[in-house]
């Protein structure tokens, strides 16, 4: 039986809401230990964490960093990693393209919002495109990213297709298999219940308040 869950982060939404849809839509309850940027500067706490990085996450006796591996024991736990070996390792494969995007989407955020974001708007539609096709093979576009059960992928490829939706609001008028997807996705009713709670709306995506 897994749990209790805690997660140790920063007062945003950042690399832990993927995680949280995850938890919420799984029904599952979980603890947040909110860390300050006053509490974090004076290094106690970085000096105890692995890679001196936040998230932290425990799993009961389990205390776990790396928010991809987090959600990967998550999808473990809950049966949330494909039905099959294929299926494990194309979804690998899609979570490390959602890593990529990431982390160009957090480069742009933390170091060259103002400067950037136009460049970045304009090649955002050959990075949203793989996964516009991947979709399109599966089940015609009518089901998730891969197979046809939600994964751990699913949900953080839709936390990071809002982020998108937030930063340029059109960016999936040419997609309509991704925009119908993260629609289908969100709606579901434990997700769309977080989703809608203040616990998730009053959060910030970011730490500097750009979006
Ligand atoms: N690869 C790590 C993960 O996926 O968990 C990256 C973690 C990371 O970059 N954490 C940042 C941090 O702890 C916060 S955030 O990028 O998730 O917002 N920064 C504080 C520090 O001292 O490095």
């Amino acid at each position: 039986m897994p749990g209790p869950f805690t997660i140790t982060y920063f007062p945003v939404r950042g690399r832990c809401e993927a995680i949280r849809m995850l938890l919420a839509d799984q029904e599952q309850e979980w603890k947040e230990d909110v860390v300050t940027m006053e509490l974090w500067q004076k290094g106690e706490l970085k000096k105890s964490c692995l890679f001196g990085q936040l998230p932290k996450f425990q799993d009961g006796n389990v205390t776990l960093y790396q928010s991809n591996a987090i959600l990967r024991h998550l999808a473990r736990s809950f049966g949330l990693y494909g039905k099959d070996q294929q299926e494990a390792a194309q979804l690998d494969m899609v979570n490390d393209g959602v890593e990529d995007l990431r982390l160009k989407y957090a480069q742009l955020i933390y170091q060259n919002y103002e400067k950037g974001k136009t460049a970045y708007v304009e090649a955002l539609p050959a990075q949203l495109r793989p996964f516009e096709n991947l979709l399109s093979q599966n089940r015609s576009g009518q089901a998730f990213i891969v197979g046809d059960k939600i994964s751990f992928a699913d949900y953080n490829l839709v936390e990071l297709l809002r982020n998108h939706l937030v930063l340029a609001p059109g960016c999936l008028a040419s997609f309509p298999l991704l925009a119908a997807y993260a629609e289908r996705v969100a709606a579901r009713p434990h997700l769309h219940t977080y989703l809608q709670s203040t616990a998730h709306r009053d959060r910030p995506i970011n730490g500097n308040g750009k979006q």
